[in-house]
């Protein structure tokens, strides 16, 4: 029986990964290396200095600690930047429903996040007093794939990874779902991630009874 159901942040609460897309866009310009939207989609659900990572193999030049720690700063200032104005019309569609049937059905709801961020952009949508937990970059050492992050989240819900649905939009969440032994339902396209337990297009019109027949097999 399904007791809780961890969120992901970017991608499947707010429409973050746009931003974070655009910050990390500039910062690769700025450096002048090549990078695409199919290069970002590698990098959902990474940690930040993760994906200044990912960018740097993608160009020629090697950076000390330093200068990489402050490419991050740089690229942070600007996804603030861009985020600032957000409220709660970026909540993305069925959310706010979503959460509202979980708590009328008693199902515990978590955040497990990648984002130092988390905590802010859940104050600026106005909806960060529906999570019981919130887990994000800042609580743990190990970022997805790692399954550390739904881990502690099942932990401080009192809940097993066994009863628990996570909620992901990037393969590597995905993967860390599965590596904690979580149900996971992948929000996007099944060609990126055809790993999860089943994949939708949005959480619209989505009912818990609904998402347990088709996961429970
Ligand atoms: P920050 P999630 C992840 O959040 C994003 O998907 C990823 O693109 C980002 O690099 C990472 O958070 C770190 O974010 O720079 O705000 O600490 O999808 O796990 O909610
Ligand atoms: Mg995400």
């Amino acid at each position: 029986m399904i007791k809780a159901c961890i969120f992901d942040l970017d991608g499947v609460i707010v429409d973050t990964a746009k931003y974070h897309f655009q910050g990390w866009l500039r910062l690769a310009r700025h450096l002048e290396i090549p990078f695409t939207e199919e290069d970002n989609e590698k990098m959902k659900g990474i940690s930040r200095m993760a994906s200044l990572e990912k960018i740097l193999e993608l160009g020629t030049k090697t950076y000390s600690d330093r200068d990489k720690q402050k490419f991050c700063m740089t690229k942070n200032t600007w996804y603030l930047d861009l985020i600032q104005r957000m409220d709660k019309k970026d909540i993305l569609p069925g959310i706010v429903d979503f959460l509202a049937h979980l708590k009328e059905n008693n199902i515990k709801i978590a955040l497990g996040s990648a984002s130092k961020n988390a905590r802010f952009v859940l104050d600026k949508v106005g909806i960060k007093d529906d999570f019981q937990i919130i887990i994000d970059g800042n609580d743990v050492k190990n970022s997805k794939p790692d399954p550390e992050v739904f881990l502690k989240g099942a932990i401080g819900l009192h809940v097993e990874p066994r009863e628990t649905i996570v909620i992901e939009d990037s393969a590597k969440g995905i993967e860390a779902a599965i590596a904690g032994g979580f149900y996971s339902i992948g929000i996007g396209l099944e060609e990126h991630l055809s790993h999860a337990s089943i994949v939708l297009p949005s959480l619209e019109d989505i009912t818990i009874s609904d998402l347990s027949n088709r996961i429970i097999r």
